[in-house]
């Protein structure tokens, strides 16, 4: 009997050779279900595996380095950090994760340097799984290849397979299991998925009785990603290394399909400021001063939050006590048309707000 893992192979190869078109876009569709339902199963089998490196979270965001042996990613570290990851002329010099810490505008970005991971790591070859499973908690992720920039497409295949998917964002979808009736779909006319694919891709993960509502254009993968159920988004930075040695344009321009690129040389000390700033910005996050009663305002140790944050969340981090007797807040800064504005506690800031807090007595 076919083993699961000898299932997974013959798919595998079936979607290699299979060319996408207007055609076999559904055929492709249900192999991918096959083979996520498959996967599953085969990680079902597995006890315990997957666990990981034990890398505490530390600052303000965690930023993953991935990528094939030998493209520089311990260099990468090093230059970022004051970390010394050990570099070598050889694949696999890194044998574990290597944490190191960014301070850039007052804020600490954890970077992690990870082993480099080759083809199948999301079954497990090389230490792949464990490495994937680092790259999970991680809020951003560097895809760092050298300058011939091969092999992109196989680094998205295998994060994709461990439930990470890069620069997309989760789709609006709910799959309410029910007893009996059969798949009911709810979608707005303009999406543009047939509702029997939906239906082939749903057996595929054994429902049969459902109601599936879909709020916007979703492609297969989105139906199939949000059915495995463990599904993660993160943005993701593509990182063209040693820009110093020749190398062809279109190369390097082929990998934008994929996100942003920047090029540098971690040896050479080529576009690292830049690298720095491209993070920062990929990671959304904003400073806020905080003015004391007196006045004062702190401007060497800003709060660094994630974009988005209302003055609620930042009230919170500072003290319990502060938000029971909160009454206003006051805010101003270089992004404020009104010099001050006096708001409440679901007010959103922005970068560089100076924010006072009004207590009650
Ligand atoms: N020319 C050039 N060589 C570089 C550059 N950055 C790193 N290298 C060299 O590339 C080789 C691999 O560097 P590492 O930083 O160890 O690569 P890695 O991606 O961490 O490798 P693994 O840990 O094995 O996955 C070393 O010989 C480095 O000296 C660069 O910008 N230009
Ligand atoms: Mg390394």
């Amino acid at each position: 009997m076919a083993t699961i893992q000898d299932r997974i192979k013959e798919i595998e190869e079936e979607l290699h050779k299979t060319e996408y078109n207007k055609a076999t876009q559904k055929h492709i569709g249900i192999l991918k279900a096959k083979l996520s339902r498959l996967e599953l199963e085969a990680q079902s089998h597995k006890k315990g595996g997957g666990e990981g490196f034990s890398v505490p979270k530390s600052g303000d965001s965690t930023v993953a380095l991935v990528g094939f042996p030998s493209v520089g990613k311990s260099s990468i570290l090093n230059k970022l950090t004051s970390q010394e990851s050990k570099i070598g002329s050889f694949a696999f010099t890194t044998l574990t994760v290597i944490p190191g810490t960014l301070n850039y505008k007052g804020a600490q970005i954890q970077i992690l340097d990870l082993p480099g991971i080759i083809e199948n790591a999301s079954v497990g070859s090389g230490r792949g799984r464990e490495v994937l499973s680092m790259v999970r908690n991680a809020d951003l992720v560097l895809v760092v290849t050298d300058v011939e920039a091969k092999g992109v497409d196989r680094i998205i295949f295998e994060l994709h397979r461990a439930g990470i998917v890069l620069n997309r964002r989760r789709r609006n979808i709910s799959v309410k299991k029910a007893n009996s009736g059969g798949i009911k779909i709810h979608k707005p006319r303009k999406v543009d998925i047939d509702d029997d694919d939906i239906k082939d891709v749903l057996k595929e993960f054994k429902i049969t009785n459902a109601d599936v509502f879909i709020r916007e254009s979703i492609t297969m993968d989105d139906l199939i990603d949000h059915l495995k159920g463990n599904t993660i988004y993160a943005p993701a930075l593509f990182v063209v290394n040693k820009i110093d040695l020749p190398h062809k344009r279109e190369n390097i321009e082929n990998l934008k399909q994929f996100g942003r690129v920047v090029e540098v040389s971690a040896s050479a000390n080529i576009g690292m400021e830049k690298l720095k700033e491209e993070i920062y910005q990929s990671l959304e996050l904003i400073r806020v001063y905080l003015r004391e009663k007196s006045g004062y305002v702190d401007t060497e140790r800003p709060l660094v939050l994630r974009k988005g944050i209302v003055v609620r969340e930042v009230v919170r981090k500072i003290s319990r006590e502060m938000l029971e007797s909160f009454k206003y807040a006051i805010i101003a800064g270089p992004h404020r048309k009104q010099a001050e504005l006096r708001v409440g506690l679901e007010y959103e800031l922005l970068d560089s707000d100076i924010l006072t807090i009004i207590s009650r007595n």
